[in-house]
């Protein structure tokens, strides 16, 4: 029996099974977990319906955060199937496409920033306020974010000020729901090859530069994410709130002089 066994997991941000969200669902099912997963628009209906399957899944619902309504009906399908759910994993990140090439200052508009921010930190919390009466009382709220958070890394542009954002949002959920004994951290993953990675200018030198400084030697996995976002969800990780948990191979913590091959 697996470590989640009996807790019952609302995973968005499935796009696709390179999707960072697949292997977080993958790894939550593997140690027993019930899943709901989620789906942005009609024409990922389809493939995350297939994903959905094949994971076992109880149900795949429609969810853009961009729209209120959507949120707000999320959690009463939800509660057609369940009265509790242990685990929210949010995984969704945005930007328009010309607001990550260039430089920071001539991709920047007011539009782009807004968007970064509605539908990669905002989000966060609106689904976890909406969320909130169906928690169960050791819950735990996962969410995604990368070392372009407190780095400039280069083309990640306005997505860095987003998820600055997104992990501070993090800490006052953590604040907020901490007294209720839910907890919410947030994962930094190393790079990764998704559809929302390729938009983002210079991505494969990303890989090739992090695999090459990181202490491991090497990109992390999918199910490497996963993993840790099931010990995250589950009762082992009971003392830890409000924290931002590098699954990066080790690259944010090396010194410009340890950058191998240079
Ligand atoms: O290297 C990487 N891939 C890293 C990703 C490193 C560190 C962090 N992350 C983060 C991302 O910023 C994001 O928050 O992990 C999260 C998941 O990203 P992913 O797995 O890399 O990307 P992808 O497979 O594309 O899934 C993200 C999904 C969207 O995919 P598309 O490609 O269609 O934009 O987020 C979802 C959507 O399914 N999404 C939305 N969901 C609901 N409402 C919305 C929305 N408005 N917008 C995007």
């Amino acid at each position: 029996m697996g470590f989640l066994a009996g807790k019952k997991a609302v995973v968005t941000g499935i796009a696709s099974d390179r999707s960072i969200a697949y292997g977080i669902a993958n790894a939550l099912a593997e140690q027993g977990a019930s899943l709901i997963l989620t789906y942005q628009g009609d024409k990922l209906a389809d493939r995350v319906g297939k994903i959905g399957a094949q994971l076992g899944a109880e149900a795949v619902l429609p969810l853009d955060v961009a729209r209120d309504e959507d949120i707000d009906t999320l959690f009463d399908s939800v509660a057609e199937y369940w009265s509790q759910i242990d685990i929210l994993v949010h995984a969704i990140g945005f930007a328009p496409r010309e607001a990550l090439a260039g430089g920071y200052l001539d991709s920047i508009s007011r539009d782009a920033s807004n968007v970064a921010h509605d539908i990669s930190a905002y989000s966060f919390a609106a689904l976890a306020k909406s969320a909130r009466p169906m928690l169960s009382d050791n819950a735990s709220l996962i969410t995604m974010t990368y070392l372009g958070s407190e780095r400039a890394m280069p083309g990640y542009n306005i997505m860095g000020p987003a998820k600055a954002s997104l992990e501070a949002n993090m800490r006052f959920i953590a604040a907020d729901l901490g007294p209720s004994g839910v907890r919410v951290n947030a994962i930094s993953a190393g790079p990764i090859k998704t559809l929302a990675a390729s938009g983002i200018e210079g991505f494969r030198d990303l890989l090739t530069r992090a695999a090459d400084m990181a202490p491991l030697q090497r990109n992390v996995t999918q199910a490497e994410i996963g993993n840790t976002a099931a010990f995250l969800g589950s009762d082992l990780a009971s003392g830890i709130t409000g924290e931002v948990l590098y699954v990066d191979a080790g690259y944010n913590m090396v010194g410009a002089a340890h950058t191998a091959n240079e």
